[in-house]
């Protein structure tokens, strides 16, 4: 089996200015440098063999290039349960259009559906039983916070895998925008 799951892969630049952002948060695990992405698509363990069918369905996918900006900070979730610090992403359609059309593609290739709602983030630390209060600080000193435009010609389909110290994203291929 085979964790799988479809994304922008971020620049660095934006990824050093997004790493920045962490600390002064209790009960933060912060998103490791190199694994700051956009989730364009979960799809979670599938098997091996089907790793063909997964790539062709991306392979067909035709969606424009664009631009996106990182706007602003927020978190998911609340109370003591465990919440996720996020940084948002300016309303874009062309994000939404291409959330949907790898979702087409992969459920005519036989995958189930995503039940919930698109929610674009990028996911920069995961709480664990950190006070309300020194999360709610953190979001308000951070509310300026923008990057880009950010120009993105491809997604990238990911593999997921325990690593030695957290979590290993692998990128397994990319798949062209149009221009
Ligand atoms: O992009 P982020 O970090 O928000 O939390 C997982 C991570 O999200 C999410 O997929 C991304 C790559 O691992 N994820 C993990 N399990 C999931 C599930 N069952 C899930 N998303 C939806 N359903």
């Amino acid at each position: 089996m085979i964790r799988l799951f479809v994304a922008l892969e971020l620049p660095a630049a934006v990824r050093e200015r997004l790493a920045g952002l962490g600390g002064g948060v209790p009960g933060a695990r912060w998103t490791e440098i190199n694994n700051l992405h956009l989730t364009v698509r979960f799809i979670g363990e599938v098997e091996n063999g089907l790793i063909p069918d997964i790539d062709e369905a991306l392979a067909g996918v035709s969606a424009p290039a664009f631009d996106l900006v990182l706007d602003g900070v927020g978190q998911f979730g609340s109370g003591s349960r465990s919440r996720i610090l996020w940084a948002g992403v300016e309303r874009n359609e062309a994000l939404f259009h291409l959330n949907q059309k790898v979702e087409s593609a992969l459920v005519r290739a036989g995958f189930p559906p995503e039940e919930r709602r698109y929610t674009p983030h990028v996911t920069l630390a995961r709480l664990h039983n950190s006070p309300q209060e020194r999360v709610g600080r953190f979001i308000e000193d951070r509310g300026l916070f923008r990057a880009g435009p950010i120009p993105i010609g491809h997604f990238t389909l990911l593999e997921s895998r325990p690593g030695r110290s957290g979590v290993v994203y692998d990128p397994l291929r990319d798949y062209p925008l149009e221009p």
